[in-house]
């Protein structure tokens, strides 16, 4: 490690290795037992992988590219890989013993300071694996953790970071006796007591409690939020997509967010939101927000709701592709999963193909795979033009015609209905004013209760 250190600091990070304290995941409760990558100097990282039955190796191996940049964004040198192939996970230490030594074999040859692997460890098999390697063993869901930890900004996102990082410690708190990433000056090698052990589980459970609190109210803040939105009847778009695909670009080219984009996985934790006028007048509200990756944990998905309500509840999202990547399709897919996690699934999708000006070909080809898909650079402005038409066409393709009844003295939803939509058709009986209009779906909710009975495309509770 002396040789290393510190040729590559870290920016932010402090300078003396012996001070090192993790702003990473575990970092409040205590730097030395902690076992994140610790970011005084780079760390050496060894990958480990797991090929499970019949698993694509194709995927697998996008699989471990992606955990090494996760990994160096993370602040660490991968330098070397092992990928293995079993029937089914070891239940005591993933990868099997006899697997272990073999990696713990390679990690001295390349003095390595720690092993990533890239499944989800249970608590005990990283305990396990930390007695045969020697030194650290995290899984990838650590290495995301320690990602967002180092990037959360906001309030809402540092909230949520840190719930994610306590609900991992939590039934990990054992180990962090015997964590090896201090080995070289042997501090931290020897476990808290039992009592302490206890003190440490009754202060994360408390915090735990009080970051749910918190994130109760900022959850409801955004809702009142996202109702006052709704009430002006601009339709709202997410920009989703994988990591580092250019969606802060976009937004930023779109609008004048003034978003912080840079060349790292998960540069974007927190949701910011822009209004903005369509070629065709009318004004969305347009949201940039969290990017995702493949196997993103299931515990930082759960953690991140405050965050993503705002995809779940969007009218269309547009789906932000790096077409110059090594494989998209993967990328695609990989979004898809998360979107279906989070219940985002129906929301219709428009595709924009971006990086168009690195890859024209792979961003063409790929634009002509999708229906309505556009080929995009939000670096030089190619296709923006074409994307916003799109997004103006797909968002009136989804406002539906329905009939209404409005009585008399509600002057007022008479108004509402001619001001929000399209009215198709306008007639009178003894009943009221009979109308036939083209609506968006916000605009539905708040007309809802003059839906003529037997409307099956007014649903009568929504919003
Ligand atoms: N060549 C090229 N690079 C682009 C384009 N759009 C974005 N980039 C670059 O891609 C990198 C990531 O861009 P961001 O806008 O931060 O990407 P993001 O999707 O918001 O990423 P996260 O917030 O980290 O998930 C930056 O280095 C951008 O300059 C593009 O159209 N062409
Ligand atoms: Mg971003």
């Amino acid at each position: 490690m002396g040789d290393d250190f510190p040729k590559e600091p870290v920016e932010g990070d402090p300078e003396a290795p012996g001070e090192a304290s993790h702003r990473g995941a575990f970092g409040e409760f205590g730097g030395a037992g902690s076992g994140l990558i610790d970011r005084a100097f780079r760390e050496r990282i060894v990958l480990a992988g797991v090929a499970l039955g019949r698993e694509d190796p194709d995927e697998v191996d996008a699989s471990m590219d992606e955990l090494a940049r996760l990994v160096d964004t993370a602040g660490a040198d991968p330098v070397a890989r092992v990928l293995q192939h079993r029937d089914a996970p070891d239940i005591a230490t993933y990868v099997g013993s006899g697997k272990a030594t073999e990696i713990r074999d390679l990690s001295e040859h390349h003095d390595a300071d720690t092993v990533v692997f890239d499944n989800e460890l249970t608590p005990a098999q990283q305990g396990n694996l930390e007695t045969i390697l020697k030194r650290s063993a995290l899984d990838r869901t650590a290495v995301i953790l320690d990602i967002f930890a180092q990037n959360a900004s906001s309030l809402a996102g540092r909230t949520q970071v840190e719930l994610a990082q306590l609900r991992y410690r939590l039934p990990r708190l054992r180990r962090s006796g015997r964590t090896f990433s201090q080995q070289a000056g042997g501090i931290g090698t020897r476990g808290p007591g039992e009592t302490q052990l206890e003190v440490d589980r009754r202060r994360i459970m408390r915090r735990i409690r009080k970051l749910e609190r918190d994130l109760v109210g900022v959850r409801q803040n955004r809702a009142t939020q996202s109702k006052r939105r709704r009430r002006t009847s601009n339709r709202s778009v997410a920009i989703v997509g994988y990591t580092n695909a250019g969606k802060s670009t976009l937004l930023n080219r779109m609008t004048d967010a003034g978003v912080l984009v840079e060349d790292r996985l998960f540069a974007t934790l927190d949701a910011t939101t822009r209004r903005l006028e369509l070629p065709g007048g009318e004004a969305v509200f347009m949201t940039d927000t969290v990017g995702f990756v493949r196997k993103l944990p299931h515990q930082l998905v759960e953690a991140f709701r405050t965050t993503l309500d705002v995809v779940v509840d969007a009218d269309l999202l547009v789906h932000v592709v790096d077409s110059s990547a090594p494989d998209p399709f993967g990328d695609i897919d990989a979004v898809r999963g998360v979107l279906r996690e989070i219940g985002a699934e129906e929301v219709p999708e428009l595709y924009a193909f971006n990086k168009a000006d690195a890859d024209p070909v792979a961003a063409t080809r790929l634009a002509a795979r999708e229906e309505d898909a556009v080929a995009v650079s939000a670096m030089t402005g190619e296709g923006i033009e074409d994307l916003l038409v799109a997004i103006g066409r797909r968002l009136r393709a989804s406002t539906r015609v329905v009939s209404l009844v409005v009585p008399f003295d509600r002057g007022d939803a008479l108004a509402m209905a001619h001001r929000e939509g399209e009215v198709l058709d306008e007639s009178s009986d003894e009943r009221g004013w009979r109308l036939r209009v083209r609506l968006d779906e916000g605009s539905v909710g708040r007309l809802a209760e003059f839906a003529e009975e037997g409307d099956g495309s007014i649903v009568l509770d929504s919003k």
